[in-house]
């Protein structure tokens, strides 16, 4: 009988560390040995000629979230999954919601039954827009004790935003869990002082969503992030970061030994202003929020991650179709609410929804912008699509690793594979892609997800249900250090 299930023969190996010659002995769904020549598999893969990845964790997209109104993302997760699959993530982490004026339990009804189509692994971070005294103390203990150990918060949009003392509570309440916390950072009345602004000039086409939020107002709020973490010596993750101003705040409170980390998206490294117009609206594809800033600021965030102060690539995947919700006038919790209309019946830029969808892209374009283009080396393109993610939410060991003992999770690329990212070509539910016609150096043939063929030359063979959840439990990177102002631990009493 033969020792391994399936044998990955004669790779280019890349983990978070190396890169080295080996095949992969998987059995039961785990890495069981690596080596050269090891025994004949059950099943083997000839990948001479390949790199070998371990499979991605997207640690940041948004799937069939059920809003207060009672609408429901278009992306479904057996979508979004079948999408993530095929460019080589094998692993997301999406969001539980929390409705304004609900509890958890009672927000959202049904999400993570629906999220049980997944055929992707997957976890929650568990966004609280409204932390009561009984989330706090009662709901947030049984949800981490259920294995959800992140929370979301945002600084601003309506329905979500917390204000400054609500993220405080937020934030002692996961010290005292040992919890994660990451932050959507941005000034919600500076942009809501803006916004009339513009409208009152009558500026309202796409690209005056980014002259209302300007980099400074992500620079402030992060500022005003980290300093509410280190007031409660939480460890905290900056999400989506746009611009130089606000990786310089993270990248100075990580000089001073704070536990604050940054993740940017490929929209950041990529795309512009010049994103924001042309005709027929166009624009509106890529508004999202923080927003595309001006052409010169993508090499300044590709500096931030060279330099290890931005060390998370996710998509932020937000899928919102162009045809049926950017070009139409309507409300999204993920935009100012208000549905305001032009005489050509295309909304005002504060009321598209924000987001761009970019599940399956993300790993491909940052392949070919940074490993392909030499911006990055392969480790590093590990760590930023799996390895740091695994890290910061409690997964490592188990995902975003090559070692024995890791679920067998893994990507076979073809480095020399020149495409054209075409959206009729993705699997996700949305009908465009904001990378439409970029020509890219480098693709995921074959993903594997525990042990079994996922996706084989593009084709998704992986069934709805068959990804599993993922518990988190306890992890020393989600500890506090221990400093408090004055040696008085306030979130503790
Ligand atoms: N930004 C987006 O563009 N969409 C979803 C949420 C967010 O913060
Ligand atoms: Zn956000
Ligand atoms: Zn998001």
């Amino acid at each position: 009988m033969s020792d391994y299930d399936l044998v990955i023969r004669g790779g280019t190996l890349a983990s978070a560390a190396e890169v080295f010659e080996a095949d992969i002995g998987i059995k039961d769904g785990v890495i069981a040995a690596l080596g050269r020549n090891l025994p004949r598999g059950v099943e083997e893969i000839p990948a001479k000629g390949m790199v070998v990845t371990p499979g991605g964790i997207d640690s940041h997209c948004h799937i069939e979230e059920l809003g207060q109104d009672g609408s429901v993302q278009e992306e479904s997760f057996a979508s979004g999954s079948a999408a993530a699959l095929a460019g080589g993530t094998t692993s997301f982490i999406c969001f539980l919601p929390q409705w304004k004026g609900h509890g958890l339990a009672d927000s959202a009804p049904g999400y993570e039954a629906r999220a049980a189509a997944s055929r992707a692994d997957y976890s929650f971070h568990q966004i609280i827009t409204d932390p009561t005294p009984d989330v706090l103390r009662r709901e947030l203990p049984a949800l981490v004790a259920r294995g959800i150990r992140s929370f979301k918060v945002f600084l601003t949009y309506d329905p979500l935003r917390l204000t400054d003392r609500e993220f405080i509570e937020v934030l002692a309440a996961a010290r005292r869990l040992g919890a994660f916390v990451t932050v959507h950072c941005e000034n919600y009345d500076a942009i809501g002082w803006r916004i009339e602004a513009l409208l009152r000039a009558g500026l309202t086409d796409p690209l005056q969503h980014a002259w209302s939020r300007p980099p400074v107002v992500e620079r402030e709020a992060t500022h005003r992030a980290i300093a509410l973490a280190e007031l409660v010596d939480q460890p905290i993750q900056v999400f989506h970061v746009s611009c130089e101003e606000a990786a310089a705040e993270i990248a100075a409170a990580r000089a001073r030994g704070l536990k604050v980390w940054g993740e940017t998206c490929p929209q950041y490294l990529t795309l512009s202003h010049a994103d924001l117009q042309g005709a027929d609206f166009a624009g509106a594809k890529a508004v999202c929020s923080p927003a595309l800033r001006e052409a010169g600021e993508n090499e300044r965030v590709w500096k931030r991650i060279q330099d290890g102060t931005l060390d998370v690539v996710t998509s932020d995947h937000c899928g919102f179709s162009f045809a049926t919700q950017k070009k139409v006038a309507g409300s999204s919790a993920y935009g100012t609410g208000t549905a305001a209309s032009r005489p050509d019946g295309t909304p005002v830029f504060n009321a598209i929804p924000n987001g761009v969808p970019g599940i399956e892209t993300r790993m491909p374009v940052l392949f070919s912008e940074g490993v392909s283009k030499g911006r990055i080396d392969l480790p590093t393109f590990v760590r930023l699509t799996s390895a740091n993610a695994a890290k910061l939410f409690g997964l490592q060991g188990r995902k975003g690793s090559l070692m024995p003992g890791a679920d067998a999770d893994l990507v076979l690329w073809d480095p020399d594979a020149e495409r054209t990212i075409r959206n009729a070509a993705l699997h996700h539910a949305i009908d465009y892609t904001p990378w439409e016609g970029m020509a890219v150096k480098g693709w995921p043939g074959t993903t594997i997800r525990r042990g079994e063929v996922a996706v084989r030359d593009g084709e998704v063979l992986a069934p709805p249900g068959s990804g599993r959840f993922l518990p988190r439990g306890p992890y020393a990177l989600a500890r506090p250090r221990g400093v408090v102002p004055d040696g008085f631990d306030a979130a503790s009493v």
